[in-house]
């Protein structure tokens, strides 16, 4: 396959004042985002997205989990098409580059290739993955993962947020409701670009991430049934306390995560006590637990652990409780060929790299699964991300999206005559 020129880069400049463009919808209060997904500023996000791409001369196409696909033609159009992309919804405290990065940074690719008129066999397609986050509706990578065959269109319209607002009606009503069947679109392969989220390549000084492979998951949701009473004149030996239940298991998952170092994290991001009234006890406690680990006896082992730990804390304090899993996916190996694909590009454009493994769940995650697959990733400031103050410099999102672009038109076939 030609590979571009080392010369052959994106325009940094239009890339980071797209980036910048897209984060004024949906503002957080601390200079960050909350787009989250099916919201009406969602709704704004992707009509500017779609606006872009019909400027870059794209076609686009909706599916019925309002994923998009921008495609732009190739010389041969039965070649299966590459994809690149990400998501552009938020957390409610999010950044601006979190999944934004990898959309726009494909979006980039396809005007650099209009500017250079740069022709490849197989067609490109930019694709913005719905509900990638799953804050809002869970499980994360929900839309990518209906694409991939891990989940059922019908399950995923079902799924409710915390105003018990349906998947399914949310999609319509903002509007983006499209017509393709979910997964019917085939991949000759698909790449993605993506902040680390983690502390590793700025604390190395190296621009370039190679991912290799990815932490598995678990999301397990708990609710502890006790028993409502008065906060000052109920006796402590008569009390069912699902408030004191959930800080006792939050502490034991942290535990057992520290149990399972090196590579295993476990917390509990989201919690809600019942009736939540300063003077009552919590007759009910509903928390998801999140674990990772790029090993899957580590991830297998923790799940145990708190299953069995979560039970006798339920038993010492006389609560009811029920463990749903919410949300998973194994450990993740990416596309050997995907993978040196990229860090050929990282070689060739003369940017330092290592091999890493990503922290965080991606839609490439799922896709792996149904086409080769593989990631790049860019430093973020102090590793923060899921934080409105989540930074990174337009050097390293050039970088980056200059990796992605080789990789991409190489695979693609770049048609020289
Ligand atoms: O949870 C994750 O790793 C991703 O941010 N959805
Ligand atoms: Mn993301
Ligand atoms: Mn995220």
């Amino acid at each position: 396959m030609t590979a571009p020129g080392a010369n052959l880069k994106i325009n940094g400049e239009r890339l980071w004042d797209s980036l910048m463009e897209m984060a004024k919808i949906g503002p957080g209060i601390a200079g960050g985002n909350n787009r989250q997904t099916l919201t009406d500023a969602d709704g704004e996000g992707r009509h500017l997205f779609q606006d872009w791409c019909t400027a870059a001369g794209c076609t686009m196409g909706v599916d019925k989990m309002g994923n998009m696909f921008a495609r732009r033609e190739g010389t041969d159009p039965d070649a299966l098409p590459v994809y690149v992309g990400s998501h552009l919804d938020t957390q409610p405290t999010g950044g601006k580059y979190d999944g934004v990065l990898g959309v726009l940074g494909g979006l980039e690719i396809l005007r650099t290739m209009n500017d250079l008129g740069i022709k490849t066999k197989h067609p490109i397609v930019v694709t913005n993955w719905t509900n990638e986050e799953g804050t809002r509706y869970a499980p994360a990578m929900l839309a990518s993962g209906v694409f991939a065959g891990m989940h059922e269109l019908d399950w995923a319209y079902d799924r409710k947020d915390a105003e018990g607002k349906k998947f399914g009606d949310e999609l319509k009503r903002i509007g983006w409701l499209g017509d393709e069947d979910v997964g019917a679109r085939k991949m000759h392969a698909f790449f993605e670009l993506h902040i680390e989220q983690g502390p590793i390549l700025e604390a190395e000084g190296v621009d370039i991430g190679v991912v290799t492979h990815g932490q598995g998951l678990w999301w397990l949701e708990v609710t502890l049934t006790g028993k409502d009473a008065h906060t000052g004149s109920t006796p402590m030996n008569m009390r069912v306390n699902a408030g004191l239940g959930m800080a006792r298991i939050t502490e034991a998952v942290h535990e057992i995560a520290m149990g399972h170092q090196p590579n295993a994290v476990g917390a509990v991001g989201q919690a809600n006590v019942y009736p939540n009234s300063r003077n009552v006890i919590p007759g009910k406690a509903v928390f998801t637990i999140d674990i990772r680990s790029p090993e899957v006896t580590k991830l297998t082992s923790m799940r145990d652990m708190i299953e069995h730990a979560a039970a006798q804390i339920a038993r010492d304090l006389g609560l009811g409780i029920k463990i749903e899993p919410v949300g998973h996916f194994d450990p993740v190996t990416f596309d050997e060929g995907c993978v040196t694909a990229v860090r050929n590009a990282a070689e060739r454009l003369g940017y330092s790299h290592r091999n890493i493994v990503s922290g965080a769940g991606h839609d490439a995650c799922w896709i792996n699964r149904i086409a080769p697959t593989s990631m790049v990733m860019c430093p973020c400031v102090d590793g923060l991300s899921h934080n409105e103050a989540e930074e990174i410099s337009p050097e390293w999102a050039a970088k980056g999206a200059d990796v992605l672009f080789h990789a991409v038109v190489e695979t693609a076939r770049i048609v020289t005559e």
